[in-house]
């Protein structure tokens, strides 16, 4: 059984969201914008489903699926795009594959240290962000 990701947690660091987003076609005078945010995850579980928001002062975004259930992922008011997307567990790390336009994009979540891990990848780039828990 995997540990846990649920809970509430902030950004520690962000190693390489410059080239994950310029990965992802994202202009000059968003990234600056969107490389000062501190991002927050609210990661719950309700019955079989997950909802795993992202939430800035610049924008928010969220996300809800079954494991092993593909569904349509509009990246509303990210980079815009829709893909066909699955979640599964590989051990104890939450992966997601974001089949679309760009090649080899998804993310995997996981614990460590009792902090939350992600790496968000898309053509090559690994973007690799630490949260700790709040509550
Ligand atoms: C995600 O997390 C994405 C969450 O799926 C946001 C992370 C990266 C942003 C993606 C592309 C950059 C596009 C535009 C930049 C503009 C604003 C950045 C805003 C960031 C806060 C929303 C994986 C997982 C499940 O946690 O969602």
């Amino acid at each position: 059984m995997p540990a846990s990701l649920c809970g509430t947690w902030d950004m520690l660091s962000n190693v390489n969201f410059e080239g994950y987003m310029i990965a992802l076609g994202i202009g000059l005078s968003t990234r600056k914008v969107a490389l000062r945010l501190k991002h927050r995850k609210v990661i719950e579980k309700i019955s079989e489903v997950y909802v795993i928001k992202t939430l800035s002062t610049f924008k928010n975004y969220a996300l809800s699926f079954r494991i092993n259930e593909e569904f349509d992922e509009y990246t509303k008011g990210l980079d815009g795009r829709h893909c066909k997307s699955v979640v599964t567990w590989e051990g104890n790390r939450m992966v997601c594959t974001q089949k679309g336009e760009k090649k080899n994009r998804g993310w995997a979540h996981w614990i460590e240290d009792d902090k939350l891990h992600l790496e968000l990848y898309c053509e090559g780039q690994i973007c690799k962000q630490v949260f700790k828990q709040v509550a």
